[in-house]
């Protein structure tokens, strides 16, 4: 082989990133090992085999470090160490062997913002006096009022209620707030402290070092709050204190834009996380081909692209194409978005429609109005059309796995499983529910665990006992695995079909085109590496092109060579 081709083969070696699907395991609904109703490493260790069959690249593990579990795990009590429910540290050692021999990298989800109250920094910093340098590890500010009874200022927790809550102080009297955007269990780290930064980075290196792939980064856009923590400008155009799609005036510029957002949200997007991120990657770039993905819900997407700068991040999840509704002319516009910002910085775009936070897609396609991000459907709630459903999330995966740039899937999605919409009350943890007096039923309708075997037991194979931590709705049966593998048209057997051309035409390393000699008034066409990607919108059926059909969204070919309403084909021309 030509030199210049062995160095363009080891580039896109380590560059893996750029072209992969990375599959999300929510470690406690996985597949539980130990029969307790929790999945776990080990039982997620049994089932690798079924992952590298569907033909994904790696593993995004949601957090399984010691936690009391407040925030299912986002709310970390030892960053360096595996929650017993999830197993050991030797138990996540051979995670990643056996994984290897598969193919497939584990990345880690590190969630520096905040940790759990039950940190020993954070039981330091309630033991300690005000000015104290264990309190200057988080943010304790006094409070407002005569005798400091208010909160130091008006920031609303994304989870719901003030992000601020006034702790009694060592002698008994009542002291002063800390600071939590999220649950009152997950206190924010100060990341203006040297310490806190060079203890993060200790704990980049130990997973780096225990051959972690890279990190997905939490509240990736959060870690910095505006100098003076000034109030939220209230009638702001912010979602539950985040940027909303929205936010954006046309006649404003792009630094405009930015400057008021950070104004406007005192904790999100501040210019100084980035440093952070430099910081992140630097330790990243001590190692060979790892990886870090930010979490940042900041819009537009062109003020995304800034944290995939060069020296930055590799990824940033794309938010505003999972807040895309399945609709021709919106999907053209973010993915032309999408491939112009990401692309102006050099990063390659992502693409994600569901995640243990959203109403899972093919939950969402099924109502003409989706209901907020986060709030979550519960059971008085108009329920979805699970038909419309299921077509158009298949639909909306064939259309989003044949672009180029790294694609997300959520697990469960490649079964088509749906949010559970009418779990009852009293199984609700997400923290979500409580804040907001069951306002907002929360996130818990898309962590349910998963269904293997249909009738295997109550649990349909997640655990060997039938026990559950969350229960199934009885719809899981139809969806399990079990029904699914090997069934032509199903809906685990479309993924497949679609990772492996995507595969094996490198579609996620592409060229990219909007193909408009193949469009109409309802279609939507582009053409990548030589393949057609076709989806039709509504209305009529239309022909499809000749050529390979290599995949198609549709069942049965009833109507042999024409594509029907919400469904997608993929053509070699
Ligand atoms: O979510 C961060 C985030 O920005 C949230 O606003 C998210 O959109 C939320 O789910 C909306 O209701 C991350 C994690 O993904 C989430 O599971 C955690 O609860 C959160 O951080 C706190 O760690």
């Amino acid at each position: 082989m030509p030199t210049t081709e062995l160095l363009s083969h080891a580039r896109k070696d380590a560059e893996w990133w750029r072209s992969s699907v990375i599959y999300q395991i929510y470690p406690r609904s996985f597949a539980d090992g130990n029969g307790d109703g929790m999945g776990d490493l080990p039982g997620v260790t049994g089932r690798l085999k079924s992952l590298a069959d569907l033909g994904v690249d790696a593993l995004w593990f949601s957090p399984f470090f010691t936690s009391p579990q407040k925030d299912a795990g986002y709310d970390v009590a030892d960053y360096k160490n595996i929650d017993s429910r999830f197993g050991t540290l030797a138990d996540f050692d051979s995670l990643v062997a056996k994984a290897k021999t598969l193919g497939l990298r584990i990345i880690v989800d590190l969630v520096p913002n905040h940790s759990s109250d039950q940190h020993v920094w954070f039981q330091a910093a309630l033991k300690a006096a005000p000015g104290s340098k264990e309190r200057a590890r988080y943010i304790f500010r006094d409070g407002k009022g005569a005798n400091g009874e208010l909160p130091p200022n008006n920031w609303e927790s994304v989870f719901g209620g003030s992000t601020w809550t006034r702790i009694t102080e060592a002698d008994g009297t009542l002291g002063q707030w800390y600071l939590h955007i999220f649950d009152t269990s997950q206190p924010d780290f100060n990341w203006q402290n040297e310490e806190v930064r060079a203890e993060f980075d200790s704990v980049l290196r130990f997973w780096l070092d225990r051959g972690a792939a890279g990190f997905r980064i939490d509240v990736a856009h959060g870690m910095i709050k505006a100098d003076g923590l000034p109030d939220i400008i209230q009638n702001s155009t912010t979602m539950s204190g985040q940027d909303s799609p929205d936010a954006v005036k046309t006649e404003e510029t792009q630094e405009e834009l930015i400057r008021r957002l950070q104004i406007e949200n005192p904790f999100w997007g501040q210019e100084g996380v980035h440093e952070i991120n430099r910081r992140f990657r630097s330790i990243l770039d001590e190692y060979d081909d790892r990886v870090m993905c930010g979490e940042a819900w900041v819009h537009p997407l062109s003020r995304m692209a800034s944290y995939v700068k060069p020296g930055e991040y590799h990824q940033t999840f794309n938010f505003g194409y999972l807040e895309t509704p399945w609709n021709k002319e919106k999907l053209q516009d973010v993915v032309t978005e999408s491939l112009n910002a990401f692309g102006a910085v050099g990063a390659p775009s992502t693409w994600v429609l569901s995640n243990h936070d959203v109403i899972r897609h093919a939950t969402r396609m099924g109502y003409d109005q989706v209901p907020k991000q986060g709030d979550g459907i519960g059971p008085k709630y108009a329920q979805p059309d699970e038909a419309k459903g299921q077509r158009r999330a298949r639909a909306a995966s064939a259309f989003m796995l044949g672009l180029p740039g790294g694609a997300y899937i959520y697990q469960g999605e490649e079964l088509g499983l749906p949010e559970h919409t009418t779990l009852e009350d009293k199984y609700r943890e997400d923290p979500t529910f409580f804040r907001t007096n069951g306002e907002r039923v929360g996130r818990d309708g898309c962590r349910v665990p998963l269904p293997w075997e249909a009738g295997a037991n109550e649990s349909n194979g997640f655990s060997t006992t039938g026990a559950s931590w969350l229960p199934q709705p009885p719809s899981y049966k139809r969806y399990a695995r079990s029904e699914q593998e090997g069934v032509a048209g199903s809906t685990l057997e479309l993924y497949k079909r679609l990772l492996k051309e995507r595969k094996a035409f490198d579609m996620g390393n592409g060229e990219f085109r909007w193909a408009p000699e193949f469009m109409n008034e309802n279609t939507l066409a582009y053409i990548n590496n030589g393949i057609l990607v076709l989806a039709n919108f509504s209305g009529d059926p239309v022909v499809i092109p000749a050529g390979d059909l290599l995949v198609t969204t549709q069942h049965d070919l009833r109507l042999e060579g024409e594509l029907e309403h919400d469904q997608v084909v993929w053509v070699k021309l």
